[in-house]
């Protein structure tokens, strides 16, 4: 680009040095938390944001006239209001493919323990207390039925290292997949019904809210397991609280959070909840690479008129 203007891109939040050094070198970056004057606003033709930064709506939208592409650090995208960027003709691109091994493999490091009492475990050691008697016996995988609630890309890679591991499979997603063999259920209770593990991938916003409610939890009863690593939004946290407290359920584990990174008390004091802080694709490198795909969107988009991974709601504004 010697020669050329930059595109000035906004910065909603701050990535990492990794990410934040590439954008800067390649874009005329402007830091959405230094604070935007109009004359700055008005050339704004990108915004690169994060999933955890918070809802990015029309306000922000409406006071970005040149806005062409918002690129997405992260593959779920529910932090967008992709109505409002697809009625502006904004193209919104999310970063599919780059991380979901890396999700699967926190998922089967979640569920294992989850069911395994690992921190527990550890947490005994650590407090001296081996010395005085063996850690208590833990349910076991062995034996268990696992449904996944989405059985999408990140679904499928969790699915395949279920397989290693020699349980029974089914799945809930909208539609019944051609050439999938896992037995479908048509709700996300009949699920819950037929399984005593439902690890929960689907993608976060409106029509996942509260999927997973106090029937669903029900359902999977006494001796269910329930691993949520999509969003805070899909569990209804109280019924949770209530199952754990109740027994309604065994177990839960837990990367995702309602109000992140708020966690409730009452969900931190319960013994047979395993909580982590969403970390679930935060390796250095799954993270590396999530970021260039965001700045790789940019580039493709600047030079070509074409994104790499646009979101399917914005997919007819490739030029
Ligand atoms: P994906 O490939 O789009 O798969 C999503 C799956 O969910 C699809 O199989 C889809 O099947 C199903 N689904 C969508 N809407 C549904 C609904 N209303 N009811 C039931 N099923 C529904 O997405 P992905 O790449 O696997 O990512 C899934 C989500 O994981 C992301 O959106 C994000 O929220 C979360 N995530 C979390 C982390 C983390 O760090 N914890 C990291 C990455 C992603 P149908 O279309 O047939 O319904
Ligand atoms: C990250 C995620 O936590 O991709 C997603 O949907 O939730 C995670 O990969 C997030 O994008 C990092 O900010």
């Amino acid at each position: 680009m010697r020669g050329m203007t930059k595109p000035a891109v906004l910065a909603a939040a701050p990535f990492p040095p990794f990410t934040m050094q590439p954008l800067e070198a390649a874009f005329a970056v402007h830091r959405l938390w230094d604070g935007l004057d109009d004359a700055a606003a008005g050339s704004i033709r990108a915004l690169a944001t994060n999933t955890l930064f918070g809802r990015l709506g029309a306000e922000v939208m409406n006071r970005l006239p040149a806005l062409e592409i918002i690129a997405n650090f992260g593959v779920g995208y529910d932090n967008i209001d992709v109505a409002a960027a697809a009625s502006r003709g904004v193209m919104v691109t999310n970063t599919p493919g780059v991380l979901d091994e890396e999700v699967a493999d926190l998922t089967l490091g979640l569920l294992l323990s989850t069911i395994r009492r690992l921190p527990q475990a550890e947490r005994h050691l650590r407090a001296g207390l081996w010395e005085q008697g063996a850690f208590p016996l833990s349910p076991t995988l062995r034996g268990r039925r696992v449904g996944i609630l989405g059985l999408g890309a990140i679904g499928k890679a969790v699915a395949r290292r279920l397989e290693g591991f020699g349980v029974a499979i089914a799945y809930h997603g909208r539609t019944r997949q051609e050439g999938v063999a896992y037995p479908w259920y048509p709700t996300a209770l009949a699920l819950a019904e037929a399984v005593d593990v439902l690890v929960v991938v689907v993608p976060g916003g409106a029509a996942t809210a509260g999927l997973v409610d106090a029937a669903v939890l029900r359902a999977l009863g006494p001796q269910g397991v329930l691993i949520n690593v999509s969003r805070g939004s899909v569990v209804d946290e109280v019924a949770l609280i209530a199952a754990l407290q109740q027994g309604t359920i065994l177990a839960a584990g837990l990367d995702v959070f309602t109000r992140e990174p708020h966690v409730p008390a009452d969900l931190v004091a319960q013994d047979n909840a395993v909580l982590l802080p969403h970390v679930g694709s935060g390796s250095v490198a799954t993270r590396t690479a999530m970021g260039q795909l965001m700045i790789d969107n940019l580039s493709a988009w600047f030079a070509t008129g074409r994104a790499l991974t646009p979101v399917a709601e914005t997919r007819h504004l490739q030029r």
